[in-house]
């Protein structure tokens, strides 16, 4: 498992922001607009961190589908897995690159259900009863995990373990911590921060952090 990220590119940027191989242009290519590059990893939570016991946990998959599935952190576990090497991009401005995660990609969840030709929409909800919206169009084709590892180790409590979504190419509170549940829907529906003034979308490479930007 430890040779598995030693790649040359992966490397250099260990060795620092322009230290390696990795020029400093390329780096900054990679960091979006009003963003400024972190190696930390802060927690950003609204409210307590739930610690739900594995042997209560579930992943379920309902709404516009023939028939809603749940699994159990056993089932989930032994669900096909990929290892995923992104940045992430946070609304209050920090990104870091090159965050290792492992997990199940949204497309092998949604594989096993059989969506309702309307289900465009998708709302993530947690323990603790956060939720976020995102279209099917945003998930899907590799755009959307759900990682139960981060660098190697088992997700912290903190970082939304056992298990969190983790998309990518939006603003990090799209990633919602403790999923418990997808839910898809023809209608979208805003979720925890977006109903409190957040952009709908949250692309962080449009600059979309607040509804109207
Ligand atoms: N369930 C849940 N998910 C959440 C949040 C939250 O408060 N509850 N915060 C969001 C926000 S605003 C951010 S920036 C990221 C922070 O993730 P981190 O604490 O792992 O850095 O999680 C997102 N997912
Ligand atoms: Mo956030």
């Amino acid at each position: 498992m430890s040779g598995r990220f030693v790649t040359r590119g992966f490397v250099g940027r260990r060795g620092g922001t322009g230290a390696g191989s990795e020029s400093d242009a390329e780096v900054a290519s990679r960091i979006p607009p009003g963003q400024y590059l972190t190696r930390d990893f802060p927690v950003l939570s609204a409210g307590p961190t739930p610690r739900t016991p594995l042997d209560r946990w579930s992943l379920r998959v309902e709404g516009l589908v023939r028939e809603p599935v749940s699994w159990t952190w056993k089932e989930f576990l032994a669900l096909p897995v990929r290892d995923w090497v992104v940045d992430i991009s946070c609304v209050t401005k920090w990104t870091k690159l090159d965050m290792r995660w492992r997990g199940v990609s949204v497309d092998t969840l949604l594989e096993r259900v059989e969506l309702d030709p309307s289900a465009a929409f998708l709302v993530a909800w947690s323990d603790g009863g956060y939720t976020t919206n995102l279209p099917l169009g945003d998930v899907l084709n590799g755009q959307a995990f759900v990682a139960y590892e981060y660098d190697g180790r088992p997700l912290s409590p903190e970082h939304g373990g056992p298990a969190r979504l983790v998309v990518p190419g939006r603003y990090f509170w799209k990633s919602a911590k403790w999923i418990r549940g997808l839910r898809l829907q023809a209608e979208d529906e805003p979720g925890f921060w977006e109903s409190l003034g957040y952009h709908n979308r949250g692309d962080q490479w449009r600059e979309e952090r607040y509804s109207g930007d």
